[in-house]
């Protein structure tokens, strides 16, 4: 395991409490529309549910996107051409990055998490079906510059972030994530990033606040991380899980809606809600043609190859970095 500078890439307090939970906890409780990274949602209980989410039958862009990666193999292959090395952003615990690696067969793969266990773990798993395959984790936070493993410093690389996590983020971030992907991948490098598209409203919502209530689960989960590991009283039955379209803004929203008036501590800070006003908990942004287009643009990258699946839920776009160049 690589971790370059020997970063502390969680830093705890000396109760063992993940000091940036908390500070973006207490800060997204005390602003005038509460909102907390969606980030967050990503403890062991979380993941189970995100993966049980994957599995939906409302949930389409986990199967649209494998379709894509199964059924473009080839053409994907022959875009992105032999020797590279394969960097995912996220260490893929998914089916899609064997799909990608058996249609490539690159020179090396480097799964990149901030989640040191997870990323061991799937990394040993993944070695152990592509023998020969270096396999180099690295333990870091990706939305900055990455130092690779000397290893892959003379082979072109390979981005991969699959999934539309890109959609997580608004346009700002977004934009520096890209940048910083660049920055990590080095000249040459191209990147496959999955991008979920703009659709009829009831699929969308479908999606996110599906029959099952295994969506609102993983919504309430967050409440319920945030009482044991921040020592909180938040009783859940105040709150319900919603998911909205925010059509200027071309995104799902994912709240937490208070049913009635609600006061609760956290972390030994005091915070009072009415009822009907919500935790705003993730976005989701969806994208079209020109807009995604748009945005890696404004990160540094030249679509290159775009796909969707047979429905047109979802694409996976083929991107190279561009050098800067202003003339039209
Ligand atoms: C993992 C960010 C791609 O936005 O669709 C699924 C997370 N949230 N259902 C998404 C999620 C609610 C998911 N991403």
């Amino acid at each position: 395991m690589t971790n370059p500078k020997g970063l502390k890439l969680v830093e705890r307090d000396s109760d063992g409490v993940d000091l940036a939970f908390r500070a973006d906890v207490l800060a997204g409780l005390a602003a005038p529309q509460k909102a907390i990274p969606a980030r967050w949602f990503y403890d062991d209980a979380g993941s189970t549910l995100f993966e049980d989410i994957t599995r939906l039958p409302e949930y389409y862009p986990t199967r649209a996107e494998r379709e894509i990666l199964t059924d473009r193999a080839t053409e994907i292959a022959d875009l992105i051409g032999s020797g590279r090395a394969v960097v995912e952003f996220g260490s893929g615990s998914s089916v899609k990055t064997p799909l990608l690696l058996r249609a490539i067969w690159p020179s090396a793969y480097v799964p990149l998490d901030i989640a040191g266990d997870f990323l061991r773990a799937s990394s040993a798993a993944l070695a152990e079906k592509f023998p020969g395959l270096p396999v180099l984790p690295v333990e870091a936070d990706f939305m900055r510059r990455v130092e690779l493993p000397p290893e892959v410093a003379q082979l072109p690389k390979l981005g991969f972030f699959p999934g539309s996590t890109i959609g997580n983020m608004i346009a700002r971030t977004a934009t520096d994530l890209l940048r910083s992907m660049r920055a990590t991948l080095g000249e040459g490098a191209m990147l496959l990033i999955g991008m979920d598209l703009v659709k009829d409203e009831s699929v969308l919502l479908a999606a996110y606040d599906d029959a099952q209530g295994v969506t609102a689960r993983f919504n309430l989960n967050l409440l319920e991380r945030i009482n044991r590991e921040l020592d909180g009283d938040i009783p859940l039955d105040a709150f319900a899980h919603e998911a909205r379209w925010n059509d200027p803004f071309a995104r799902i929203e994912m709240h937490l809606v208070a049913c009635r008036d609600v006061s609760f501590a956290v972390s030994g800070q005091r915070f009072a809600m009415t009822a009907g006003e919500s935790i705003h908990t993730e976005n989701s942004h969806k994208f079209t043609k020109r807009s995604s287009q748009l945005l890696l643009a404004a990160g540094g990258w030249e679509p290159v190859a775009r796909w969707t699946d047979e429905a047109r839920q979802f694409s996976m776009v083929l991107a190279e970095s561009r050098a800067p160049r202003s003339a039209p």
